[in-house]
């Protein structure tokens, strides 16, 4: 392969336009992203007592060698962070405890249950982030959680989040970066409610308990993810968008934006500007909706590529949290987080290496012609050879060649899992 030859060749077309390429992979190497454990395993979790996936949400495909164990799911995402380039994150569920055979109910988890993935995080450079799981539960049976009518349930899961804020502040501490710890509910309706008032009350009183409890806010970032509808709450979310808005603007937390959540013609990426001149920081779970909220994996298509150019035109590379939130079962796991990972730092090389204050002054200047063709033109500008060597200079391998490691592994250690 050439690809210092082409990556050559391609600099000098970026620096005609006064991009630096060094600089553009100086700032991306320090981009984290939030992986989702949840695609090694759709979203099982190793509770001792695992419930079948509930939450409106679901995972289809019977794709062989899914992680049914801590180790191997560990295992399986260092395979697919050896083949992304960067430092990244794993962000965990609270399903992801391990108890050592014991039952522990989700109220009940702590730091110590999250022991083994601390030590691993140390020994591979990596931050974790949470998310306490509200679903696929006994007590999460009719949908309903931090709304429930039922002011027992309620508390229950109120234990739970504040249980998982403690943790996510142990993961701060032990890793030396903070972690986002994110609370996202199912709590909602299938059919037109006759109140819709009563349920918002009830989710923010008790976030506000569960936000009352003293978690140092230095090494635990909370996160708050609204929804439009879900399977089995299709005429109504209580933690809507307008909802948690509010809610995280008031009290000083983040709103994350799941690009899976909104109207189809509805864009993430045209939300975060606006979103950061009221917060300083925001969250993402970037995924890939296909007619609903699919999950499908993140492929380079136009909104990724919008939302990585808003995150950096804006100057917000460390204003807002990059996760990943996806699942497929009808394709190679490990590869499904390795497509959707490169895309997402792709999305974000595409921008760096964009003269966006020029494409900003051409705006300004009320000159569309301009703006529209080079922003056109840019699209087929030697990006390709760019990322190869970005590729190879952090040690991962180039182009597709990833995908002879997965299927190797796929053969050594996926297939024999049945
Ligand atoms: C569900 C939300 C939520 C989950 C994960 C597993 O619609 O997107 O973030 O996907 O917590
Ligand atoms: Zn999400």
């Amino acid at each position: 392969m050439f690809v210092k030859e082409n990556f050559n060749k391609a600099k000098q077309q970026y620096e005609k336009w006064g991009v630096s390429v060094e600089e553009a992979f100086d700032k991306l190497k320090n981009v984290a992203i939030s992986i989702h454990c949840w695609q090694g395993d759709d979203i099982g979790g190793f509770e001792v007592n695992q419930q079948e996936l509930s939450g409106g949400i679901d995972v289809t495909g019977n794709y062989p060698g899914k992680a049914t164990n801590p180790e191997q799911l560990r295992a399986d995402l260092e395979k697919a962070l050896s083949l992304i380039p960067g430092k990244h994150k794993v962000n965990l569920h609270a399903i992801y405890a391990e108890t050592d055979g014991e039952i522990v109910d989700r109220n009940a988890i702590e730091p110590k249950h999250f022991a083994n993935w601390v030590k691993w995080a140390k020994q591979n450079g990596l931050g974790l982030d949470f998310n306490p799981t509200l679903f696929s539960h006994p007590k999460a049976e009719d949908g309903l959680t931090l709304s429930h009518p039922d002011k027992d349930i309620r508390d229950f899961w109120i234990d739970h989040c504040i249980q998982s804020r403690k943790i996510g502040e142990y993961f701060g501490r032990e890793l030396g970066q903070p972690a986002l710890t994110n609370i996202w509910i199912p709590d909602g309706y299938k059919d037109i409610p006759s109140d819709r008032l009563t349920p918002r009350m009830r989710l923010k009183d008790s976030l506000d308990e569960i936000f009352a409890a003293n978690v140092d806010e230095s090494l635990n970032i909370d996160a708050v993810e609204s929804k439009l509808f879900g399977i089995g709450s299709e005429a109504y979310v209580v933690g809507s968008h307008e909802f948690y808005m509010g809610y995280a603007m008031q009290n000083n937390k983040l709103c994350l934006l799941d690009t899976g959540h909104y109207h189809p013609t509805e864009m993430v990426s045209n939300k975060i500007s606006a979103l950061l001149l009221f917060n300083d920081k925001l969250a993402l779970h970037v995924s890939r909706p296909v007619r609903w909220d699919s999950d499908h994996v993140v492929i380079l298509d136009d909104e990724l590529r919008e939302i990585g150019l808003e995150i950096v035109r804006n100057d917000a590379i460390d204003k807002v949290m990059i996760g990943l939130d996806f699942f497929d079962a009808s394709i190679n796991r490990v590869a499904a987080w390795t497509i959707g990972t490169r895309n997402m730092i792709k999305s974000l090389l595409y921008a760096l290496l964009l003269p966006n204050d020029y494409l900003k002054k051409l705006q300004e200047e009320g000159n569309f012609t301009d703006r529209l063709a080079l922003m056109e033109e840019f699209k087929t500008y030697p990006f390709g050879a760019v990322w190869d060597q970005y590729c190879e200079e952090m040690g991962v391998p180039v182009q597709e060649s990833w995908l002879n490691e997965v299927k190797e592994y796929e053969k050594e250690v996926l297939i024999k899992r049945q």
